[in-house]
């Protein structure tokens, strides 16, 4: 595993508060589940390490990697000694609810909580299943049937995502929640699949509002990490 250098030991000049951590998060900047992870260290301003995994020498499979994360997929994350932790979702449930004392990014009402699990689903099938599976065709060549995606990304903006952006800032209540932060990657990149996220104006414009929150980290273009390939 390569500790890669210019995101090892991430340090959050602007941010007063940094904390200490021993947070390690298993990282690849093509990846949009890595993304939700990294993006919330990041607003909570936590001092974390980053370890790449690289999937085009299939390290992801390796035993090294498989002993932190036996389904062998990307993000992962360690917390000292004890804690080990796949799935994105998962992560950002246990980073809400270790370090954000404010209880802003995971509310503590438990109908706003639930909220926030039925868009973290929303995530990993319906976001998987349209926009990212658009992207995974067109940047990778994955074997996902392009036109499908497309459709089910379509449907998938117009009956839940731009109705409930039509009238709020936020996915759930008054302000942004792991919730945004999940679900925003795959639709940020969704150009990435040949999906113009412009026909969908409040979700465009809620991508926009979410880059421009203090500290968010847009997720990175594919060709910038590509090379233009
Ligand atoms: N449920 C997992 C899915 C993670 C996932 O599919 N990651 C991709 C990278 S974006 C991966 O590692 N794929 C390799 C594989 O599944 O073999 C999560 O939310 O973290």
């Amino acid at each position: 595993m390569t500790t890669h250098p210019y995101l090892t030991s991430v340090f959050n000049p602007h941010r007063m508060a940094t904390h200490m951590s021993n947070i390690t998060l298993f990282d690849n900047p093509l990846s949009g589940h890595a993304h939700r992870p990294r993006a919330l260290l990041k607003l909570l301003g936590l001092e974390f390490k980053t370890v790449i995994i690289d999937f085009a020498s299939g390290e992801h499979k390796g035993a090294e990697y498989l002993a932190i994360n036996p389904l062998g997929q990307l993000p992962a994350l360690t917390d000292g000694k004890d804690v080990t932790l796949r799935d994105s979702t998962a992560i950002l449930v246990y980073l809400a609810l270790k370090y954000d004392t404010n209880r802003t990014w995971l509310p503590v009402d438990p109908a706003a909580a639930a909220e926030v699990q039925a868009w973290l689903a929303t995530s990993t099938k319906e976001v998987y299943d349209g926009p990212c599976a658009a992207r995974l065709s067109k940047l990778f060549g994955a074997p996902f049937d392009h036109a499908a995606a497309v459709a089910k990304a379509d449907t998938l903006f117009k009956t839940l995502f731009e109705p409930r952006l039509a009238e709020n800032d936020w996915l759930v209540g008054n302000s942004p929640t792991i919730a945004d932060i999940s679900n925003y990657g795959y639709i940020a990149a969704a150009h990435e699949g040949e999906i113009d996220i412009n026909q969908y104006p409040h979700t465009a414009a809620w991508i926009k509002r979410l880059e421009s929150l203090d500290h968010f980290e847009a997720i990175p273009k594919a060709a910038d990490i590509l090379g233009g390939a």
